[in-house]
């Protein structure tokens, strides 16, 4: 177990339960710090006091781990050798340290020493190697979210986006979900207040965008949603939504399902085949749920899609007449079509991942797959 595991664990989790254990795990430690300070390649592209900080840092240092997980929780006769083995390792880090830190600067680019002034006249040899900082990268999330987007704008429609905080009118009301709709229970919802929610679903802002353009209207609505959901690994408090409306003079539930074919197709590639099935929401009529044929074994059946080969993406409908008028629109001249998804879902099939969490956790070795 490498030493940044074993410094979160108790005393206790590692099994350590006498003194020439306590010294045993120490050793351990300053083994480990000699071995990280003489490695001049590892901190070579480092900031200079990332070693440092590494092992001394005040907070998620080695040392401030080792304090936080061994000393203060250690067992009452353990507490003396604990103590004495924290105190010197401190004091041998401190020492160590700076002259390791030193030796890695020798080691480094005449270039480096310019720095110290010595011996300014020395011309720094650009072609050393500089500070590579490592890059970020775009967030797997944002990835599919721009890919959704990318398709929608080829087909014509508009990107469009509106206030995570809104109102109780916008995001149950105008949405035809009645007052007893079990999804308005604030064991479902984030109420800020009494009339004022986390939306739940980004169908609000289709409202709005309605009240505001009129129809024709063809927009895409991606953005973060809210519900009072315990985390696991499919569910979030916090999640991305993609939903999509066409209003029009001439829409038909054809045209939606021509639509998301298109979308699945160029989404989940060519060969992917769409099925869609009688379902049922407050702000549709009809209603249909939308399921693609599993990628992962192109339909034969494997646990991804539960052996049945299919995949349960999105749902979608023809709008309300009542949601239409809400939104100030004539259902007798406009007929319109929604759709819903969830992006965390598509980016997991996508890339694979079987717990949403991974992508709120900002580890970095998850992230930097990216
Ligand atoms: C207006 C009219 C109709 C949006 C729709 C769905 C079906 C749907 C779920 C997908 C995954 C929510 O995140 S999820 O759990 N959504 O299935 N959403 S139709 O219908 C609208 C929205 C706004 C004005």
């Amino acid at each position: 177990m490498a030493i940044d595991d074993k410094v979160v664990k108790t005393l206790g989790e590692l099994h350590v339960t006498d003194a020439a254990g306590v010294q045993a795990l120490f050793a351990e430690v300053r083994v480990a710090m000699e071995t990280e300070s003489k490695d001049c390649e590892r901190w070579r592209n480092q900031p200079p006091n990332a070693l440092r900080n590494r092992w001394l840092a005040r907070h998620n240092s080695i040392l401030a781990q080792i304090d936080e997980h061994w000393r203060k929780t250690a067992p009452k006769e353990l507490v003396p050798i604990v103590g004495r083995e924290f105190n010197a390792l401190k004091k041998e880090a401190n020492d160590k340290l700076d002259v390791a830190i030193a030796e890695i600067k020798k080691a480094e680019s005449p270039w480096a020493r310019s720095g110290t002034g010595a011996d300014r006249t020395q011309a720094p040899d650009l072609t050393l190697p500089g500070y590579c900082r490592s890059l970020g990268s775009i967030h797997p999330i944002t990835r599919v979210q721009r890919e959704m987007e990318d398709i929608f704008l080829g087909l014509g429609f508009a990107i469009e986006t509106g206030p995570e905080v809104e109102t109780v009118y916008y995001n149950f009301d105008a949405l035809n979900i009645p007052e007893s709709h079990p999804s308005r229970d604030d064991w479902d919802t984030l109420y800020v207040d009494a009339q004022t929610v986390l939306r739940t679903h980004t169908s609000p802002v289709q409202i709005r965008a309605m009240e505001k353009y009129g129809a024709p209207l063809y927009i895409v609505i991606p953005g973060k949603c809210y519900r009072n959901d315990k985390p696991d690994a499919s569910h979030s408090p916090m999640f991305h939504q993609m939903e999509g409306l066409a209003v029009d003079v001439d829409i038909t539930f054809a045209d939606l399902k021509g639509t998301l074919d298109f979308f699945a197709k160029q989404f989940f590639g060519e060969s992917v085949r769409v099925s869609f099935r009688p379902s049922f929401f407050p702000f549709t009529e009809p209603s249909g749920e939308v399921y693609v044929s599993c990628s992962i074994c192109d339909g034969q059946g494997c646990s991804v899609c539960k052996q049945s080969g299919w995949i349960e993406v999105m749902g979608c409908g023809m709008v309300h007449p009542q949601v239409l008028r809400n939104g100030g629109i004539d259902p007798d001249r406009y007929a319109g079509w929604a759709f819903g998804l969830g992006i965390d879902r598509f980016a997991m099939i996508k890339y694979g991942i079987d717990d949403i969490q991974l992508f709120f956790q900002s580890d970095l070795k998850f992230l930097s797959q990216f």
